[in-house]
């Protein structure tokens, strides 16, 4: 089954940042696409499997920017 989850990230400022927070978010299991909006902060993720906030925070942590929850 397909999730979409919208989580909002700080710190990013430019496509750097938005690729960092990519890579790191589609390692997790599952994910199979990544939408950043870099305005908004806003990062949407699509898996194949429900998504652990913990560890999506930590991935975005990996990336050196922060979730809020
Ligand atoms: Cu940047």
């Amino acid at each position: 089954m397909t999730t979409q989850s919208i989580y909002t990230v700080t710190g990013m400022t430019c496509s750097h940042c938005v690729n960092s927070v990519d890579t790191e978010v589609r390692r997790l299991p599952g994910v199979t696409d990544v939408q950043v909006d870099l305005p908004s902060g806003a990062v949407t993720v699509t898996s194949d499997q429900p998504l652990d906030e913990t560890a999506v925070a930590a991935a975005i942590d990996e990336a050196g920017y922060e979730l809020v929850r």
